[in-house]
């Protein structure tokens, strides 16, 4: 059946006239709500008022529109059904065929600094989603936009087939509406319990599938993303994106963007294997990165905070990459790296600035955890006042020690670095023991050939014993950063006060598991 009568009830007018016009060359009569209403007819359409047509007026500012048996009747009886279509004719009910809705702007109200409760309530939509919901329910005969992107599918489709949709497309929309209310209601949930107390007391996610990933971690682990992962990392070239990948490209972003220097870092299941910085050259920075560990950026992912130049594509391309991350690429490192078909370029866009601030989930037996996100390197202030040896670091150290906790903090725990003031000499990660973690980083420094004389080592939790500080000291540190707060703390500061090492205690621990 044609549709010949359509309700409109949008917050967000756009395309609303030009979608309006074509259906009202098709013969189709146009309801509308208050605002609405005003910008069809400013558009110069005919439209009849919801409150003329169920001659009930609008009520209390508004929240009483179209929450009425000849909006809600109209949408939600049997077309096919003998008993529904006499019901209708008797209670003067005649059927609405096309909802075009979307919701009280909920989710960017709460998203201003300086919302008030007030506000927010009055940003919840009850007759939109009640429409949506009527709507979606009888697709079998009514067509339901939520999305203004959806708009030209929907004349395209009436055009071809005499005015009306087909039921594909109709039960496609219908979905479409449930996951918009269930995600609208998920927002109203979250900032209620949130607003209550200040304390996180439901946490509700719905988010839309984005793609199904080739694999998890292993092939026989399906795996699907959810959300709009693509919105914060644009792929410029490459083969699909694997699960893992997803994972190193976060670790990854999240790392460089704790450097304010143009930095390059390579990495490897999502640990640091090198990070180095030049103010004058990114090569340079990347070759002090791939000094510190020669093999295991083989399939990598590499990332900097500055666009990828010529010359750095140009001495990556050696190597075997899996990812390469960067805020921007030139023209000219594009066309090098375009040879490698497989290799993954992600562009990082703005709004991945916004998803960064996003909590961390988690699942767990029975349910999930949710974490605020360990944002930026704490305990970085002031660090003149936090030294806790005779003698205090060099500018030199001080240095260093900025550099070597921001990359820790990037590291699995138990996590050792080993770094001068612009690069990485030794990281050990994802040890059970911290001095077993500590061992790893000198092994590798040894292994690269590279002087751990001079260096500063941190680490991201406490030394809980003087050893793994005795072989710091032993290996050429001369300098240590780490959070303090052992009850052997005083053993640790006089193994380094005998060694003549400076030590900083941060106050803050950056464990990541
Ligand atoms: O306040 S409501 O919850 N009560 C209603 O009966 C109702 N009907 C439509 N909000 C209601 N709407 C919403 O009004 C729609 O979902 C849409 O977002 C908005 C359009 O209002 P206007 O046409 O006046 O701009």
């Amino acid at each position: 059946m044609p549709i010949t009568r359509a309700l409109l009830s949008v917050s967000d007018k756009t395309g609303l006239a030009e979608f309006a016009k074509e259906l009202d060359a098709m013969g189709v009569q146009l309801l509308s709500t208050g605002g609405t209403a005003k910008a069809l007819r400013d558009a110069g359409l005919p439209v009849i008022d919801v409150s003329e047509y169920t001659g009930a007026p609008e009520l209390f500012d508004g929240r009483v529109k179209t929450l009425h048996p000849k909006v809600h009747g109209g949408l939600l009886h049997r077309r096919d059904d003998k008993e529904h279509v006499s019901q209708a004719k008797q209670h003067d009910i005649p059927p609405i065929d096309l909802v075009v809705v979307n919701l009280y702007p909920f989710e960017e109200t709460i998203a201003k600094p300086d919302v008030t409760l007030e506000d927010a309530i009055e940003n919840i939509d009850i007759g939109g989603p009640s429409m949506l919901r009527s709507a979606a329910k009888n697709y079998a005969s009514v067509t339901v936009v939520t999305d203004p992107s959806d708009y030209t599918r929907v004349i395209e489709e009436m055009k071809e087939n005499k005015g009306d949709t087909t039921r594909g497309l109709r039960q496609e929309l219908a979905v479409k509406v449930f996951l918009r209310t269930s995600s609208y209601d998920a927002a109203i949930t979250n900032f209620l319990g949130q607003s209550n107390e200040m304390s996180r007391t439901t946490f509700t996610v719905s988010l839309p599938l984005e793609q199904e990933l080739r694999y998890g971690d292993n092939p026989h682990q399906k795996c699907s993303l959810y959300g709009d992962f693509r919105s914060c990392f644009s792929q410029i070239q490459g083969k699909e994106l694997s699960y893992t990948n997803i994972l190193d490209i976060e670790a990854a972003a999240d790392l460089i963007l704790d450097f304010v220097r143009p930095t390059v870092a390579i990495l490897k299941h999502t640990n640091p294997c090198g990070v180095g910085q030049d103010d004058e050259d990114l090569r340079v920075a990347w070759q002090k990165a791939f000094e510190t560990d020669r093999q295991a950026p083989f399939g990598g992912v590499i990332v900097c905070n500055r666009p990828l130049t010529e010359g750095l594509a140009r001495v990556i391309s050696e190597i075997f990459t899996d990812v390469i991350i960067a805020p921007e690429f030139e023209a000219e490192a594009r066309a090098i790296l375009q040879k490698k078909k497989n290799l993954r370029l992600m562009k990082i866009n703005d709004a991945y600035f916004t998803a960064k601030k996003a909590p961390v989930i988690r699942s767990c037996p029975g349910g999930l955890m949710v974490m605020d996100r360990d944002h930026t390197a704490l305990g970085l202030d002031n660090l003149e006042s936090k030294v806790v040896t005779k003698r205090p670091p060099t500018e030199e150290e001080m240095r260093a020690m900025r550099f070597g906790w921001r990359v820790v903090k990037h590291v699995k725990s138990n996590a050792i670095v080993y770094a001068n003031s612009d690069r990485t000499l030794g990281i050990g990660a994802g040890q059970m023991s911290r001095v077993d973690s500590s061992r790893i980083a000198v092994w590798k420094a040894q292994e690269a050939g590279l002087s751990l004389k001079g260096s500063i080592v941190a680490s991201d939790a406490m030394f809980p014993f003087a050893d793994g500080l005795k072989a710091a000291i032993e290996s050429g540190a001369t300098a240590c950063i780490q959070p303090g707060g052992s009850i052997r703390d005083e053993e640790v500061i006089a193994a380094a006060d005998e060694a003549g090492m400076a030590m900083i205690f941060t106050g803050h621990r950056h464990f990541r598991h």
